[in-house]
């Protein structure tokens, strides 16, 4: 009787775990066309490229790696002009790519568990990492560029996606010193009269951990950089900024490294959730000779935040926060996973106090939500309109179906989605030439549509998501499930 209850209750599921899964098959081709296969109409004044980065393969020539994290960068060009579109994908030439296509098997261990055949004897001792380049990609100082957060960035052709090489910041990164995939842009920075820069981080994980911050002005050379030690080790995948302040959430981890010296486990799997410790709140002054400051709050995992602002005394950041960190199991498939038995993320903010020393919080959207974005103008700033990736139903943890718009003044919701066949990625805005309100523009997803087993470019109008996708762009083929990219205009 209980469980015929239960089955009345529990609503029936938005997805179907078969039809997720192939959403996580490798591409095997490298393609270019024209994209002639649309419904509905591309805005003409939508001119630009928009970049994709994410894993391309799952397999090394059938060997099939543990964690879509470790899959190898490809990029995906998507060019719009004049009401047209044309499509390109290019994997990454990272040295491991060619070496393991040429050799037809893994010959690298990845930091989220993927080994080399053999066993543990046959991984023991190999500390190297694998450079996938599969995080973000993003055009800044005429340079497109394809960043991993523990290593350097691959610098590509914007026009054919031609790998170019391991990209320096004109010297500034010694060789492997890594660039974080997560640079934030200042569109007006106070320190450069209202210029444009680009701010990102490097993270040196240890006992104690170095965080390097990197700003850059528009022609891409690297005109402030300095290094902090915070104690305690950092998993630290993405931070915040205001026009004063990065900011940064240590989650509450424990690291073990053993298992993965024996050839055991990944990197990224002797990482243990700590639900007992405060997460700690870094907050490191932009200008130079200022002091950095640790604030703590309540236990919790945050890969993503979505914007800071400085607000009278106080910074607000808003962050996708984790229960926990969601532990990748050695003897697992990523495919396997029971997403019923994980707990959403969910959008909080979060107010930091400086001269008290206090942090309050308050739950904005319970909804299952990733990948957050907001008008390129207004990052660092007060803002009105968050959009970001989120699970068709209300409750509960779930693969990511729709796209959600919260007005943050209004408490408004809009969510468009697309299951129950597909899966959508991260929301790109793009701002309309001579737009007015902050909301005035379009969001571009790749949305993998699992009914035909290929993917579809789907162009959003921001202000009102309720009348629907205003274009649908079949491609030929699908594009595994992404991670980040950006829109240039070019
Ligand atoms: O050993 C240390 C610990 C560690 C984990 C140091 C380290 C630097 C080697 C390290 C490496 C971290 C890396 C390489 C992190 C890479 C993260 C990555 C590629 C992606 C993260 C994605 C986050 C989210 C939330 C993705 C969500 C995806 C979906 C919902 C699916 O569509
Ligand atoms: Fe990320």
């Amino acid at each position: 009787i209980q469980l015929q209850e239960r089955a009345s209750t529990v609503p029936p599921k938005s997805y179907d775990r078969q039809d997720w899964q192939k959403g996580y098959e490798s591409v095997q081709q490298e393609e270019e066309y024209w994209i002639d296969n649309i419904e509905g109409q591309i805005p003409p004044e939508l001119v630009g490229t928009l970049f994709r980065n994410g894993p391309g393969l799952l397999d090394i020539k059938g060997h099939r790696i543990h964690h879509p994290f470790d899959g190898d960068g490809m990029i995906s060009a998507i060019a719009f002009n004049n009401g047209k579109a044309y499509f390109r994908n290019r994997f990454i030439r990272t040295q491991a790519f060619l070496e393991e296509q040429k050799a037809g098997k893994i010959l690298y261990r990845g930091v989220f568990g993927t080994q080399k055949p053999g066993g543990w004897l046959a991984n023991a001792f190999d500390l190297r990492l694998k450079n996938i380049a599969n995080t973000n990609v993003i055009y800044w100082g005429d340079k497109l560029l394809a960043l991993w957060e523990a290593a350097d960035p691959h610098r590509l052709d914007p026009h054919t996606l031609e790998t170019l090489g391991k990209d320096s910041l004109n010297g500034v990164l010694a060789d492997k010193e890594a660039f974080a995939a997560h640079p934030r842009f200042d569109h007006s920075c106070n320190q450069d009269n209202g210029a444009p820069c680009l701010v990102n981080f490097s993270i040196k994980p240890g006992l104690s951990s170095t965080i390097t911050i990197f700003e850059l002005n528009p022609a891409g050379e690297v005109i402030r950089k300095h290094a902090h030690s915070v104690p305690g080790f950092c998993f630290i995948h993405d931070f915040a900024i205001t026009p004063n302040y990065c900011i940064f959430f240590q989650n509450p981890i424990a690291f073990n490294p053993i298992p993965f010296v024996l050839g055991l486990r990944g990197a990224g799997e002797c990482i243990k959730f700590q639900p007992n410790q405060p997460t700690r709140i870094i907050v490191i002054p932009r200008h130079a000779g200022k002091q950095v400051q640790i604030l703590e709050t309540h236990s919790g995992f945050v890969f993503h935040h979505a914007n800071a602002f400085e607000q009278g005394e106080e910074i607000c950041v808003d962050s996708i926060c984790y229960e926990s960190f969601p532990e990748v199991e050695a003897n697992s498939d990523f495919r396997q996973v029971d997403f019923d038995a994980l707990k959403p993320g969910q959008l909080w903010r979060f107010h930091l106090n400086l001269a008290a020393q206090t942090v309050t919080r308050e739950l904005i959207e319970s909804r299952c939500c990733e990948f957050p974005s907001v008008h390129a103008e207004k990052v660092g700033r007060p803002y009105r309109h968050l959009y970001m990736a989120a699970a068709d139903g209300a409750t509960g943890n779930a693969p990511l179906q729709a796209i959600l718009k919260i007005d943050l003044e209004s408490q408004e919701r809009q969510l468009w989605t697309a299951a129950p066949r597909g899966y959508v990625s991260e929301p790109v805005f793009v701002a309309r030439p001579g737009g007015e309100s902050e909301d005035d523009g379009w969001l571009l997803t790749v949305v993998y549509d699992s009914d035909r087993h290929r993917s579809d470019v789907v162009i959003l109008d921001a202000r009102d998501l309720n009348q629907g996708a205003i274009a649908r762009l079949h491609l030929k083929h699908h594009i595994p499930y992404s991670l980040h990219g950006s829109f240039a205009p070019i």
